[in-house]
């Protein structure tokens, strides 16, 4: 199992991750098992709007690096742009964790580094899987009260 973030704060954010989401699960030799609520969050680390923020849960048996591939991909396809690190965005799609594997290599980090420190990220993913690990780390829950002061709202 896999489990990537969306997030967008830039044009029709809500309608993009809803859209992304419904790509995700057309990716070859993949299946979305399960989607979090879409939750409207502040930013972190970055400036601009507010953030629509959600979790999935792909099964997939495309190797962590196609994966990859292909979420880059369908971030282009959304109109993508960096300009400079954590500028606004029209659509962001980061690998959570894939498996139970720990990976680090040039191109990709996985579990990804900073989600034990991120509400809108943390609290989607419990809402999907409540006993999930985090390889490497511990129970996700367990770093829920650490997140707790940042503002996140359920939306749909
Ligand atoms: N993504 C970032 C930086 N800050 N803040 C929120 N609320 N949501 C995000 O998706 C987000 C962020 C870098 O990818
Ligand atoms: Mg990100
Ligand atoms: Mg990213």
């Amino acid at each position: 199992m896999a489990f990537v973030g969306l997030g967008a704060n830039l044009g029709d954010a809500q309608g993009t991750v809803l859209q992304a989401i419904a790509r995700l699960g057309q990716f070859d030799q993949t299946t979305l098992v399960a989607q979090s609520s879409l939750f409207l969050t502040a930013p972190v680390d970055a400036a601009g709007d507010d953030y629509v923020n959600a979790v999935v849960q792909l099964r997939t048996f495309l190797s962590a690096d196609v994966l990859l591939h292909a979420l880059q991909a369908l971030e282009l396809a959304f109109g993508r742009e960096r300009p400079y690190r954590n500028a606004p965005r029209t659509l962001d799609l980061d690998l959570l964790l894939y498996g139970s594997e720990q990976i680090a290599s040039a191109q990709l980090t996985v579990p990804h580094p900073r989600m034990t420190e991120r509400a809108f990220v943390l609290l989607p993913l419990l809402q999907i899987d409540p006993f999930i690990l985090i390889p490497g780390k511990a129970a996700a829950h367990q770093f829920a009260p650490l997140v707790a002061q940042q503002v996140i709202r359920k939306l749909v």
